[in-house]
């Protein structure tokens, strides 16, 4: 019979500095389903690859001195040797450098224009003559000058073609609230509210400010718009409009798009209108996962040295480090890193759980028996509850991965290694092995063990690949006992099967001088200098009784969206602790609405409300200003509660 076709792919990622655990996550969390696909008997296509077109890339190119192609084809580089350090095995990898995905855009940017859905229309905005940029009013900075040179700017309108997206408003409302096309479906209303409700307005689609991009066919001053040209990989990528491959028809629609939520939006709106203006099927299910956060921050290029994967990996191995990451991240929810909960984790699942387990096993089927068992069955107390225990669990763990659930899928295995490790203290074979007349229910003992380490290490070999084959070794399994089939059946192993001892297989770590020794790799690679920034003059002197009057308090983000006519202001619905007030704030250039929600926030409790464009604010989130002139917002510990004053 035919494999089932599957088809997974993690965003492609901009080639502008090097990856980190971020990027790992996706890439880690797409080749376990993948590799767990392929373990379930699917054909399996799971795409990866690199988006390398934009002014982003042109711009850092030329500070380089080199070419864009030069300047990609390098961190290229660096991202297929974390995938291939990472033990990351993909089908196919795109490059949207590649002929033949420029051909597909060409074509569909053409297909569009020609069914009248894209047209040529006026992009206004304000225009920097000595950068050759245009900028929205909300991009400018404080005194409303260039972001770039801080230039003074000019009215401009620039002749660029749109996409037309109202046509399609229904559908996509549609598709997010009535199927389960988006997962965590909590964020579907997230995106109607903020996007479809307020009208979804026309996209700009090309380019004519920078050239480094696909350029539009039948009008060369253009160049496409880089979500354009990068959500169109998912498909270039099987051959569709291209000669290069030809699996379109076998692997479309694809299964599975993962993706982090700041890129959501494009996934769920912008992709769908292409496919639907194209009246091709849409993908069966966009996952979306929130972001590794370090500091409270998301991880970003910037902070790639702090965890950079390949030390990480260097240190403690591939197979810790996927552990690590996809058991800490919950769909839909951020998860915070940090190298304490990292190491304690891998100390007590994989060193003190998994690795424990197998060790003791092993070593005692050598001591009690010279490393081959006889044949010999347990069938008394504990051992239906752990034999049914270890039957159940593949049912489970498929549920959870359906579900692109990751982390729960983990749980659920890692629930049977410790009932495994309870196994050994209830039956505790040191005491049967002083009496002869035991021996044979010792044998059965750990025939059991060894069973459960066969299909624990069955399920988990899509998430570690690379240790799962060495626990095989020990335990004396085959290829052919380690199938997805045998996983929920017991007695798979030969009843006189042999054991073979290996080296340890997750070394225990000493916290506090890995963390000494990791803090100094972070001090060593932490920017030498602060920005210089113009610090602004102390205010005058104030007595405390003045600050006192300044009420600080902590509040939590129950909700938010973008205040409509304004680019700069956000609407924050807030738990106080004090019944919940709406506060406004102008930071919508540099926070959307999904990274605030669920934070604790400070705000000043008793300023005066006043109305802005139009909606009423009680109070002001508390931000600090950037080198560059940002704002960030201070986010205080999370653990203090709603309402607490701050003083
Ligand atoms: O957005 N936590 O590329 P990109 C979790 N080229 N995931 C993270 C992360 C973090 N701190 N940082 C990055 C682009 N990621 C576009 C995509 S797709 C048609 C075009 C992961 O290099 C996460 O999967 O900025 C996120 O969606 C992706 O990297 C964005 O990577």
């Amino acid at each position: 019979m035919a494999k089932k076709p599957y088809y997974i792919t993690t965003p492609i990622y901009y080639p502008s500095g090097n990856p980190h655990i971020g990027h790992c996550y996706t890439t880690v969390a797409c080749d376990s389903i993948a590799r767990y696909r392929r373990m379930q008997g699917y054909d399996v296509m799971f795409l990866t690859g690199t988006d390398e077109h934009g002014l982003k890339i042109e711009q850092k190119a030329a500070e380089k001195g080199v070419t864009p192609k030069q300047y990609v084809d390098e961190i290229v580089e660096i991202f297929k040797k974390l995938w291939s350090y990472m033990n990351v095995d993909f089908d196919r990898y795109i490059r949207t450098t590649d002929d033949y995905h420029v051909e597909t855009v060409q074509k569909i940017f053409k297909a569009l224009y020609d069914k009248g859905y894209i047209y040529k229309g006026e992009y206004s905005g304000k225009y920097c003559t000595p950068c050759e940029s245009f900028w929205t009013d909300s991009q400018l900075d404080e005194n409303g000058c260039c972001p770039e040179c801080h230039r003074e700017v000019v009215e401009a309108k620039e002749e660029a073609y749109f996409l037309k997206m109202s046509p399609f408003a229904d559908r996509i409302e549609k598709l997010l609230t009535e199927t389960d096309f988006l997962q965590p479906k909590t964020r579907a209303v997230e995106l109607v509210n903020n996007f479809i409700k307020p009208g979804l307005e026309d996209l700009c689609v090309s380019r004519t400010t920078f050239k480094w991009g696909v350029p539009v066919t039948f009008d060369d001053k253009h160049v496409v718009y880089v979500w354009i040209d990068a959500l169109s990989n998912y498909i270039s990528a099987l051959g569709f409009w291209n000669d290069a491959y030809n699996d379109y028809d076998k692997f479309w629609p694809a299964d599975v798009h993962m993706v982090a939520k700041d890129i959501m939006r494009f996934h769920a709106i912008i992709w769908p209108a292409m496919l639907m203006a194209l009246d091709l099927p849409l993908p069966k299910h966009l996952a979306v996962h929130g972001w590794i956060t370090f500091n409270g921050q998301k991880m970003s290029k910037s902070l790639g040295n702090v965890v950079d994967p390949f030390v990480l990996g260097e240190r403690y191995g591939a197979d810790a480090i996927r552990y690590h990451i996809l058991r800490e991240m919950a769909l839909g929810a951020d998860s915070s890193f940090s190298n304490e909960i990292m190491i304690n984790r891998i100390n007590s699942d994989l060193a003190n759980g998994l690795g424990n387990l197998v060790s003791r096993t092993v070593a005692m089927v050598e001591k009690y028996f010279g490393g081959t068992l006889p044949k010999e069955k347990a069938e008394g107390e504990f051992d239906s509850e752990l034999i049914a225990e270890m039957t159940a669990l593949r049912a489970k763990v498929d549920e959870f991965i359906d579900k692109t659930q990751i982390n729960n899928a983990l749980a659920e295995i890692f629930k049977v290694v410790s009932r495994a490790n309870k196994y050994i203290d209830e039956t505790a074979p040191w005491v049967l092995a002083k009496d002869e007349a035991n021996k044979p229910r010792l044998a059965g003992v750990l025939y059991n063990l060894l069973e459960a380490i066969r299909v624990v290490s069955s399920l988990l070999c899509p998430f570690m690949p690379s240790t799962m084959p060495k626990i095989w070794e020990q335990i004396g399994a085959g290829e052919a006992d380690v199938t997805y089939e045998n996983a929920e059946k017991y007695g798979v192993l030969f009843a006189e099967v042999t054991v073979k001892r290996g080296d340890v297989l997750f070394p225990r770590i000493d916290v506090e001088k890995e963390i000494e020794e990791l803090n100094s790799i972070i001090a060593k690679n932490a920017p030498k200098e602060e920005p210089e920034i113009e610090v602004e003059p102390v205010a005058p002197e104030i007595a405390f009784d003045d600050f006192m009057k300044v009420d600080l308090r902590v509040a939590k983000v129950t909700a938010c969206e973008k205040v409509k006519k304004s680019k700069k202001l956000l609407c924050l619905q807030l738990d106080d602790g004090m019944g919940g007030r709406q506060v406004v704030s102008g930071i919508a250039q540099w926070y959307s609405p999904e990274d605030l929600i669920g934070k604790k926030v400070v705000i000043v409790a008793n300023l005066k409300p006043v109305t802005l464009c139009g909606v009423e604010s009680k109070g002001m989130i508390v931000a600090g200003d950037t080198a560059d002139g940002d704002a960030k917002v201070i986010f205080p510990d999370q653990s203090l509660p709603c309402g607490s004053k701050i003083h």
